[in-house]
């Protein structure tokens, strides 16, 4: 199906996580970019010209699990976002992960949010 991600059967899948299903192809995104370890796709609701969610294909809690699992997947996701904002917002970006519900983090498989393509203010909200 249009969207579908799915390159790999490797590393836990969670049936339940949304994530896990759009890196899966179960639930259909519009992905812009994909590797071995890392999926990239736009996010539904975009808070500047470039927002993609960057996520490991693998199933992680939050961004401070998978730096100690698999330090080398935080890197992938990393790199991927890099690239995406090098070819669609000249290569400055801002690469955000909630961590935890208090920190405004609602899925529960982590995700780095690229944003770029306009100024960007700060301190964020
Ligand atoms: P966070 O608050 O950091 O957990 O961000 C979750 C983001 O996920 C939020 O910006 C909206 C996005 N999102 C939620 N559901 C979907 C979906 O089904 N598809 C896509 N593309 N993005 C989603």
């Amino acid at each position: 199906p249009e969207g579908a991600a799915d390159r790999s059967t490797e590393g836990p899948r969670d049936p339940d996580c949304l994530f896990c299903r759009i890196v899966s192809g179960d639930v259909p995104a519009e992905v812009v970019g994909q590797d071995e370890q890392a999926v990239a796709f736009r996010d539904l609701d975009p808070q500047a010209p470039l927002h993609v969610l960057v996520v490991p294909r693998a199933h992680h809690r939050d961004v401070a699990a998978l730096s100690v699992a698999d330090p080398d997947a935080l890197g992938a996701v990393v790199r991927l976002g890099a690239r995406i904002a090098q070819d669609e917002a000249q290569g400055d970006f801002r690469l955000v992960f909630n961590n935890g519900a208090s920190a405004h983090q609602s899925v529960f498989h982590v995700h780095g949010h690229v944003l770029g393509g306009r100024d960007l203010t700060w301190p964020p909200g």
